[in-house]
Parts: C-alpha cells; sequence; structure tokens
C-alpha cells in the first residue's frame, strides 16, 4: 500500500525527524509550510532530505489551506507539529499561541471531519499541561495545571483531539511529549542555548552565559527517538494518547554542567544569572513515566541526557568551527 503523511511544522526541530524517518520508511512525505520572508529549510537541508519532501504552503490559522493540503496530498497521516512552541513567547502574543496551538488543531480536525477520508490524525501535545504538577511522576491519568498561555492553549489542542476521537471516531491520538532537544533544537530554547554558548566560549568567541531560573527541573530526552513513538501511535488500531518520556529528571543546572565537563570548562566561571530570563509562573519539575508507551507501543528512549548533551555540543562546535 502507498503510504503518505503530511507534516506541519515540517521546518521545525520534529518535524525535519519525522520527514526522515518517514521517508526512511517509504512513505510520499508532503510538508505543510508557511510562507515566510527568509529561508526556513536549514533542518532538512542538514538532514539531506529537503529535495525528498514535496512542499505545500499554508497556515494552521487558515482552515482552507489545510483542506487544500489534505486533498492535494491524499495523505493517510497527518502529523500536526506546528506550533507557537516557545513557552516564554506565549506571554507576549497569547493571541498568537491561542490561534495556531489551540484552534489550529481544531481547523485540522473539522477538515478531516469534512473530507472524510479515514486520515488517522496526530496531535504534538505536550507535558507542559501538567505545569503544576500534581504527581511526583506524570502520567496519562494526571491532573493537568497549565502555567502558560502556551500550556492553556496545547490543553485546548489536547482535549478538541480527544473529543472529536470520541465524537466523531477519528483516528485521532495526542502524543504528550516531554522535552526532547536534538542539533536542531531552536538557539531559544535552553539546551541549544547553553550548547550554543559553550561551543563559543571554548573557541574564544564568547565569554558569558546568561541564564534564567536554572533550579527548573526536566525530563529530557532525543528528538529522533520520540519521532519514532509519534509513528508507532499511528500505526495502532485504536487511537489513544501516550506519554512519551525517560523518565529521567535533571535541572538545567545539571545539564549545563554536562556541557561545560565535555570541552574541560568550568560552568561558574562563565555563568550569569539573568532575572529577565525568569518566566511569570514556572513548570518547576517535569517528570515522565513512560510505561504506557512501553507496554503498549514498544517504545523506549534510547538516548540518555549525557548523550544528548554531548552530541548538541560536538554538532555546535563543528557549526561554530565553520562559521570561521
Ligand atoms: P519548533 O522547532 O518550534 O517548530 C515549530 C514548527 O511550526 C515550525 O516548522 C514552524 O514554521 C511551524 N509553524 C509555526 N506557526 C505556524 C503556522 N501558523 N502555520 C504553519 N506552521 C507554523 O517545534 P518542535 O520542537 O519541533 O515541536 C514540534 C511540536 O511539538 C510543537 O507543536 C510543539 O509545541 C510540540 N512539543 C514540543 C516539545 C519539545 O520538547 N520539542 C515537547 C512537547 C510538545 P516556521 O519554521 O516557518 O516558523
Ligand atoms: O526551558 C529554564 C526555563 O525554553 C526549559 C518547549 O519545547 O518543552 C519546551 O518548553 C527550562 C524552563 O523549554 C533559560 O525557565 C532557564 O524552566 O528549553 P525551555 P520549556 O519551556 O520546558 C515543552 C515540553 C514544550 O512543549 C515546549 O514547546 O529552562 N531556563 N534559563 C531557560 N529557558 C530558556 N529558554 N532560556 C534561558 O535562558
Amino acid at each position: 500500500m502507498n503510504r503518505s503523511a503530511l507534516i506541519t511544522g515540517i521546518t521545525g526541530q520534529d518535524g525535519a525527524y519525522l520527514a526522515q524517518l518517514l521517508l526512511d520508511k517509504g512513505y510520499e512525505v508532503f510538508g505543510f509550510v508557511a510562507r515566510r520572508s527568509s529561508d526556513t529549510r536549514w533542518r532538512l537541508r542538514e538532514l539531506g532530505i529537503d529535495s525528498h519532501v514535496k512542499f505545500i504552503y499554508g497556515d494552521l490559522v487558515d482552515e482552507s489551506s489545510i483542506m487544500r493540503a489534505l486533498k492535494a496530498s491524499r495523505a493517510t497521516e497527518l502529523y500536526n507539529l506546528a506550533a507557537q512552541s516557545f513557552v516564554a513567547t506565549s506571554w507576549d502574543q497569547p493571541v498568537l499561541t491561542a490561534e495556531v496551538d489551540a484552534l489550529g488543531v481544531l481547523k485540522c480536525l473539522e477538515a478531516i471531519r469534512e473530507l472524510d477520508t479515514g486520515v488517522r490524525f496526530y496531535q504534538a501535545s505536550t507535558s507542559e499541561m501538567f505545569g503544576l504538577v500534581r504527581n511526583q511522576q506524570q502520567d496519562e491519568s494526571t491532573v493537568f495545571h497549565p502555567r502558560s498561555p502556551y500550556g492553556v492553549a496545547k490543553l485546548y489542542g489536547y482535549w478538541i483531539t480527544v473529543n472529536y476521537r470520541e465524537s466523531f471516531g477519528l483516528h485521532a491520538s495526542n502524543g504528550i511529549l516531554f522535552n526532547h532537544e536534538s542539533p536542531l533544537r531552536g538557539l531559544e530554547f535552553v539546551t541549544r542555548k547553553v550548547t550554543d554558548a559553550v561551543a563559543r566560549i571554548k573557541l574564544g568567541k564568547q565569554t558569558e552565559l546568561r541564564l534564567g531560573n536554572i533550579d527548573a527541573r526536566r525530563d529530557w530526552g532525543f528528538a529522533g527517538d520520540y519521532v519514532e513513538a509519534m509513528w508507532l501511535m499511528l500505526q495502532q488500531d485504536k487511537s489513544d494518547d501516550y506519554v512519551v518520556a525517560t523518565g529521567e529528571t535533571n535541572t538545567v543546572r545539571d545539564m549545563c554542567r554536562i556541557a561545560f565537563e565535555h570541552v574541560g570548562l568550568n560552568l561558574e566561571d562563565h555563568l550569569v544569572i539573568d532575572s529577565k530570563l525568569f518566566r511569570p509562573a514556572e513548570v518547576d519539575i517535569l517528570h515522565g513515566n513512560p510505561a504506557k508507551a512501553k507496554a503498549c507501543l514498544g517504545w523506549q528512549p534510547k538516548t540518555g541526557l549525557p548523550d544528548l548533551v554531548r552530541m548538541m555540543v560536538d554538532a555546535d562546535i563543528r557549526r561554530v568551527k565553520s562559521e570561521g
């Protein structure tokens, strides 16, 4: 059977790795891309797959463009990864965040309902929905309490996906993914900000690293491992919701230490705490329990935090060196 997938957010970190995974599996891959005034395809080029993806222009705020993309691609699977995904920005642009991260999901589901082609749907839900956590380790039954406009918008996306599954029998699944990183991570997120800074400090191009709350704890995994879980969810007979995490939690400080030690530097010699980088409300700790994904999908993470951080530092050293 010919399999084709439409990926929104294909120019982002996860979109690039997912496209690579699906191309390797023989899928025809369509990328739903927003028109931007500058180039956004560097990740696809880094993976060497830019010319293998078929691009369709559209925007999640424009339902007609989603409908057209679904028709043109004849996709059997739709992965909705597009989002305003930076938590800090969601306080500055809360309405945009809701338009894209909440209503954008509804628009995808409405297009699927209207076209009635049986396309399977993946929604990129997030551990940010747990926010002010109620359980020591969070799983699919943990109560949600989002702490940012991003988390609140994503919670709508989560529930509308559940609702359309229950109301209309759509094959629609939520992946509740904990933080996942890679050399393709955006520079605004803390891990990549740190690994880029470590590379620049090591190569004499920067002296300090300014951070906010380094006591926050996250359950960090490798994006390349996590996209496999997304695909597995859509291969199940029944759609469902799954936590995807490593089951380990570390502080931002721990993560920094690994990065600095990898190149023989001392974190304390370069770290500056900047109060402007603290958030109006913080998610202090995230610690996932991926037992259901393991039992039902046979998924488990392959990459631990130390290997992930070293991989990112090495990639950033190569990049900074190539800048000359
Ligand atoms: P990312 O690197 O920030 O990528 C976001 C993607 O969304 C980009 O391709 C961006 O396009 C696209 N996009 C933004 N607004 C759009 C719009 N209005 N219409 C169409 N496309 C739009 O994010 P990521 O880390 O790959 O994450 C993928 C998804 O998983 C997101 O939904 C995120 O919220 C969610 N998530 C991420 C994590 C994580 O730790 N990475 C954890 C849980 C959930 P441009 O490149 O053109 O801006
Ligand atoms: O922050 C702290 C910050 O921006 C992690 C997104 O992919 O994962 C991501 O959201 C922690 C926070 O990721 C800086 O306060 C300290 O406690 O890397 P981050 P995030 O907010 O956890 C979830 C699961 C998603 O769904 C999101 O889309 O690090 N922190 N100092 C800092 N964070 C940043 N960015 N920059 C700092 O200077």
